[in-house]
């Protein structure tokens, strides 16, 4: 197994502020701090972790390239591309659209850059330069909309890539796997009307966006059926994960038949994480892992892509992304440190009201079909 692997410096370089979680505002009691939440040493220590611990010798670094304005606005207007970019140029940057994403000077640089990476993995894997890839890429992406960022999102990198596939790269079918712990909006939107596209979204139920991802939310128009949300009762850990994973996203892969599979690979669903309430561990992030490559080994020649989205714990976001990335090449060089501390707790087992909610969501396969 051959698995690509794509992270570059100025992933580290983007600018999220002095504010903590929100721009800091002393009016509004906001106080600045060293680190915002969204701060990239976390994957930048993630991507340390995969060299120290001798992963990224069993790795294909792939090159990450820029995005142009004409793929960037496969998904988003040219207005939002555009003062992205002219606000990136002002000397203290501006926001990405929601007033609680901001961004520094270059960051449309970066995010180009973020989206292009993403493109260029999905070629890699398509051209079989590699058998499946990781895109360690920042800032995130899957709450951006067409018109706007949000969500500390600026471009929909994953939807930049289904859309760059089927336009350039001969792919028709796409399923979009989404387990970042909030939820996948954008590319609930953007592919709404599109049975070409299946979006699955497993996240937190009701963390961000307010109200968003539920289990009503299933597509329109001919897009119909091709969007399933399945929105975790707060708690969940390993083993609702897993079951999930098995009774809903492997089986719905599976009816669907893409011919590529993409995941929105958030690490923010772990037992650490400041901006959700989830008890994920890697051993979680693994199982998800074995269902996307088991589904596109079935459909899709194997053809499988990971990119970055959240993940906030700049001591377990490592762990977890060396495990899942370990898990995609097929080897193992280094256990979890951190699974002594929160493998054991209680909570991991499969509990009735976790599996009801996604027996419920099992249900809704029946109308997923090969379009
Ligand atoms: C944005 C503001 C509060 C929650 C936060 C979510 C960012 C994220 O990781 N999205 O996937
Ligand atoms: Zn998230």
């Amino acid at each position: 197994m051959t698995t690509g692997y794509l992270w570059d410096e100025i992933f580290g370089w983007h600018d999220t502020g002095s504010g903590a979680l929100f721009p800091a505002d002393p009016t509004a009691g906001h106080q600045p701090l060293g680190h915002h939440v969204a701060h990239p040493d976390t994957k930048r220590r993630m991507h340390e972790l995969i060299c120290v611990s001798g992963l990224i010798d069993h790795l294909t670094r792939i090159q990450p390239r820029t995005a142009t304005e004409a793929e960037l606005t496969r998904v988003h207007t040219a207005e939002h591309v555009g003062r992205i970019r002219r606000d990136s140029e002002l000397p203290k940057g501006g926001d990405a659209g929601d007033g609680i994403s901001p961004f520094g000077k270059g960051a449309y640089r970066i995010a180009a850059l973020g989206a292009g990476s993403a493109i260029a993995m999905t070629e890699a894997v398509v051209d079989g330069t590699v058998d499946n890839g990781y895109a360690l890429v920042n800032p995130a992406g899957h709450h951006a909309l067409p018109e706007t960022g949000m969500g500390f999102c600026i471009f929909n990198n994953v939807a930049i890539a289904a859309r760059h596939a089927q336009a350039a790269l001969g792919i028709e079918r796409i399923a979009i796997v989404d387990w970042d712990v909030h939820h996948g909006n954008g590319a609930q939107a953007i592919f709404a009307d599109d049975p070409s596209v299946l979006t699955v979204s497993l996240h937190q139920d009701r963390c961000f966006p307010p109200n968003s991802g539920l289990v009503t939310e299933r597509g329109t128009g001919a897009g119909h059926g091709y969007n399933i949300n399945i929105p975790m009762p707060v708690g969940t850990g390993d083993g609702g994960y897993q079951y999930a994973a098995e009774t809903v996203i492997g089986p719905a892969l599976e009816a669907f038949a893409p011919e590529l599979v993409l995941v929105a690979s958030g690490f923010d669903p772990n037992a650490m994480d400041p901006l959700a309430r989830q008890l994920v561990t890697s051993r979680g992030f693994i199982s998800l892992t074995e269902t996307v490559m088991a589904a596109a080994d079935r459909s899709a020649h194997g053809r499988l892509v990971l990119l970055q989205e959240g993940g906030y714990s700049p001591v377990y976001v490592p762990f977890c992304g060396l495990a899942t990335i370990e898990t995609l090449a097929g080897v193992h060089v280094l256990d979890d440190a951190i699974l002594p501390v929160v493998g054991g707790m209680g909570g991991h087992d499969l509990e009735p009201h976790q599996k009801a909610l996604v027996d419920q969501v099992a249900e809704l396969i029946a109308d997923v079909h090969r379009p």
